[in-house]
């Protein structure tokens, strides 16, 4: 086995330096808990970006994997599978639109989409060939591939990976005003749209934004395209985060937990009307739909729903926001919580140029949790949905006395 020193160094000589990790290697998961080599255990308060929200290696997702596995894994699309009409008819009963289009990461499962809504808006919207125009909200994260990074604003995502694709606009984040003027131009085709913008901070619009958000893209002929990928699958506290606002998008691209972390399995969900503008040979892939895939997305599934993770997270996620806002009464290093469910996140009171939250993060995983900061200054807390009201007191402990702690050393 490799020690967290030989681990760290066979990255940096052999991998490509797409990533910056804390420095911690885990190579065990069980739940709420990762360990290292050395036997450290660690609360997961990342859950792999909202991936594993039924907890590490889950017993009935494992074992699922592991029977599907010894009988058939692969068939591509070029030959039916016994298990994909029965995932398809599973997803059309649990989140109720009539076809699913099976991908494998996030990211395709958000180009899906945008072909998906290019298409109806030729083929039924009626705009004239190459000019149709997808709506896109500042701040955005949908993925990495060309396209999606093309309307990226995050500089680090987008520069020197030009020529973009055309064809995106860029629009405010929760603002009803530029979405209402944005769609008065008749060849734009949809509005993608995260409920709560992740790798922005964990950003959540205003109470309505959803709704009315989506009653003015219906006014407009425009589709409602919600990604799901990381606030879907109970994270926000309800199976979708959209379900706070009781809006129903025309696509809903879901990813991450729908596999529960054990396999990547994403899938773009629509009605006929869009759905049946994909034709054969249009659109897919090789992995999409694959018998493993469907076994295992579905006992990710049951899980969601056997252990009321969609409740937890809500009841949980209420604890934690309290709890922070306390703490933010005793500290001048943070200053605000915000989130929604189990997806949240505190603003640290330095510049995103500092390393404040990364050396509060060190001290962390120093305490026995592991979470990671984003844009600098804002600390992600996001742990599996599995977590008991014991386990999160625990880890709140563990954060109020890290950061109290790192406070008074810094203070004297
Ligand atoms: C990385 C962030 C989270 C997503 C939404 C699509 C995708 C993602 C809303 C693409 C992916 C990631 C990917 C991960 C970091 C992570 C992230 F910090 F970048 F923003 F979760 F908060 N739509 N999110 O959040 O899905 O193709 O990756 O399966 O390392 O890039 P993917």
């Amino acid at each position: 086995m490799k020690s967290t020193q030989q681990a760290i160094e066979l990255e940096n000589k052999y991998g490509a330096h797409n990533y910056h990790p804390l420095p911690v290697v885990l190579e065990k998961g069980e739940g709420v808990f990762v360990w290292d080599p050395e036997g450290k255990k660690y609360y997961d308060f990342l859950s792999a970006y909202s991936a594993v929200n039924q907890g590490h290696c889950h017993p009935k997702i494992i074992q699922t994997l592991r029977d599907q596995s010894e009988k058939l894994t692969l068939v591509s699309r070029a030959f039916y599978s016994d298990m994909l009409g029965t995932y398809e008819e599973y997803m059309h009963n649990y989140f109720g639109y009539d076809k699913l289009l099976p991908m494998n990461t996030g990211a395709e499962a958000v180009e899906t989409s945008i072909k998906l809504c290019r298409k109806w808006a030729y083929e039924k919207k009626g705009i004239e060939p190459d000019l149709a125009k997808i709506l896109v909200a500042k701040g955005n994260f949908h993925g990495r591939t060309t396209s999606i990074i093309s309307f990226s604003n995050d500089p680090l995502a987008r520069e020197n990976f030009g020529p973009y694709t055309p064809g995106f606009k860029s629009i405010p984040y929760d603002n009803l005003e530029a979405l209402e003027e944005a769609l008065q131009d008749p060849t734009v085709a949809g509005f993608l749209v995260e409920p709560i913008q992740g790798e922005a901070g964990v950003v959540v619009p205003s109470k309505g934004y959803l709704k009315k958000s989506y009653d003015l893209c219906k006014k407009n002929n425009a589709l409602y395209i919600a990604d799901e990928i990381q606030t879907g699958i109970a994270r926000t506290g309800e199976l979708l985060c959209v379900d706070h606002e009781n809006v129903r998008p025309d696509i809903v691209i879901l990813g991450k937990a729908l596999s529960g972390g054990a396999y990547p399995v994403s899938a773009a969900l629509a009605d006929d009307e869009v759905m049946e503008c994909i034709r054969p040979g249009e659109h897919g892939s090789t992995y999409g739909g694959n018998p493993l895939a469907c076994a295992v997305a579905m006992a990710a599934l049951d899980v969601v729903k056997d252990e009321n993770l969609a409740d937890n997270a809500e009841k949980l996620g209420n604890i934690f926001r309290a709890e922070m806002q306390n703490l933010i009464t005793e500290t001048n290093l943070i200053t605000k919580v915000r989130g929604k469910g189990l997806l949240n996140a505190v603003v640290i009171n330095d510049t995103p140029e500092s390393d404040t939250a990364w050396n509060i993060c060190l001290k962390l995983k120093e305490n026995g949790l592991l979470a990671k900061p984003t844009h600098g200054n804002i600390i992600r807390f996001a742990p599996p949905l599995i977590m008991n009201e014991e386990q999160l007191q625990d880890c709140i402990k563990i954060i109020e006395k890290t950061v109290l702690e790192y406070e008074h050393a810094t203070v004297t």
